[in-house]
């Protein structure tokens, strides 16, 4: 273990001047990497094939499994995360639309929640959209279905909820709101892959991947399963699929004619490799989540004003852990504590903070509809919340080591307090 585990007083933390307790940083979104020989065994196919992109055999493989593992009929493949979700708007026909004969334009408006990544709101900005952000349900940090129909006007045009840190969303409550304003729902399901919800049935779970009328993946390398860079995108809908895949290749048809406009957002084989590679060590990824996020349950336990946000074992990847800080029980603010960890090697992320509303473009455009009165838990939960390490490299030993850091960094505090 590459820690000092010695520490007993708050003098000897690193932002007081003591040694890092981990010298080498512990990151959150380091990638597991799996089976090397495996892995390698398919780049050499890859190589030997001759044949590196364009819909190659392990984009189809990988297409055919993840479909499988959503339990859905389609999973077209494309570059990155960001690149699905401006496709499944173009595939969807999310857009300003031009009316009337002066061609005067209509607006296109997003219902999503600004408490996600930035890639959200930006991939319906970048098509001409405007996401209009609504406030998140404080349990879940998911798109609220009410506060979602409050912001509803006649230009929206399609609802974007956010299975944020794999809790998925109340995906009854906005299908029946998507279903009332006659609008598209899509699902960034990019912290979700593999997460599902009881069924009333039997062997009925309801997987991500199912829900709204597509759902979108990141295969990023801080993701569950990661190719480096890669999206995905799920859906039950033929038609759909195949917009998209030619929506992703130039607008070429099968037959190879351009038929619309289209950019390349094609997966390569190299990272369709690798994707397939980690698929099938999906659950030794899972079981490492799981232990430390019950490594991170008992190290936490009693400090005062640190929440560890549920995880539903077995039903989530438990990919984010991630606790929320309040400032005034914990005796210091997330901000603090977060300096405190990264002195000590412990490189916590503030996600999802500042939260998209707060960020250029959107604080420019839309600053007067956005003050803090308007999305009260989106606000407090961004001021809250913080993202730990966990993933294959970081080990229960470490977690307990957090922890003790914490309550340190605690003690200090409250001494000053
Ligand atoms: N929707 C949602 C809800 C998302 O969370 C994301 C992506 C997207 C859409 C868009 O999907 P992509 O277009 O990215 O496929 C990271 C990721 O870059 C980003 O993919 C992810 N969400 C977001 C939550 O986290 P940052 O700004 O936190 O920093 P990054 O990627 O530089 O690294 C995070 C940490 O991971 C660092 O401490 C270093 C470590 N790391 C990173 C890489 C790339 C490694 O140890 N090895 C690596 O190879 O965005």
């Amino acid at each position: 273990m590459n820690a000092l585990t010695n520490k007993s007083h708050w003098r000897e933390l690193a932002v007081h001047g003591g040694r890092a307790a981990f010298p080498e940083p512990l990151h959150v979104g380091r990638p597991n990497v799996g089976d090397r020989a495996a892995l390698l065994r398919r780049i050499e196919s890859a190589l030997d094939r001759k044949w590196l992109t364009n819909n190659g055999p392990y984009v189809q493989e990988l297409e055919t499994r993840l479909a499988e593992l959503c339990g859905v009929e389609h999973c077209v493949l494309v570059s990155n995360g960001t690149a699905a979700l401006e496709l499944a708007a173009a595939a969807l026909r999310i857009s300003p639309r031009e009316t009337g004969g002066r061609r005067a334009s209509r607006r296109s408006e997003v219902l999503m929640p600004s408490l996600t990544f930035v890639a959200t709101a930006h991939a319906f900005r970048w098509r001409g959209c405007r996401p209009v952000f609504a406030d998140v349900d404080p349990d879940t940090l998911t798109l609220d279905a009410a506060a979602a129909l409050r912001r509803c006007t006649a230009d929206t045009t399609a609802i974007c909820g956010v299975h944020l840190f794999g809790q998925i969303c109340d995906v009854d409550g906005l299908q029946r709101l998507a279903d009332e304003r006659g609008v598209p729902l899509i699902y960034d399901a990019s912290h979700a892959l593999s997460n599902s919800l009881p069924g009333e049935l039997p062997g009925g779970e309801r997987r991500v991947g199912q829900f709204g009328t597509l759902e979108v993946f990141s295969l990023h390398a801080t993701k569950f399963i990661g190719c480096g860079e890669g999206g995905a995108i799920a859906t039950r809908h033929g038609e759909l699929a195949e917009r998209l895949r030619r929506l992703r290749n130039f607008g070429f048809s099968d037959q190879g004619r351009v038929e619309q406009l289209g950019v390349n957002a094609k997966m390569s084989e190299l990272a369709a490799a690798m994707g397939l590679s980690m698929l099938e060590q999906r659950e030794r990824f899972v079981d490492a989540n799981r232990r430390n996020y019950e490594a991170y349950r008992d190290a936490l336990q009693g400090l005062p004003g640190i929440r560890l946000r549920p995880c539903h074992v077995p039903r989530q990847n438990c990919q984010y852990v991630v606790i929320h800080v309040d400032g005034r029980a914990a005796q210091l603010g997330r901000d603090e504590l977060m300096r405190v960890l990264h002195a000590e090697g412990v490189l916590a992320r503030p996600y999802f903070s500042p939260p998209c509303h707060r960020l250029p473009p959107y604080c420019v455009e839309d600053g007067s509809e956005h003050g803090d009165a308007a999305l009260p838990v989106t606000e407090r939960a961004a001021a809250e919340l913080l993202a730990l390490p966990t993933g294959e490299s970081v080990t229960p030993e470490q977690i307990r080591l957090i922890g003790r850091l914490i309550s340190l960094a605690q003690s200090r505090w409250a001494r000053a307090a």
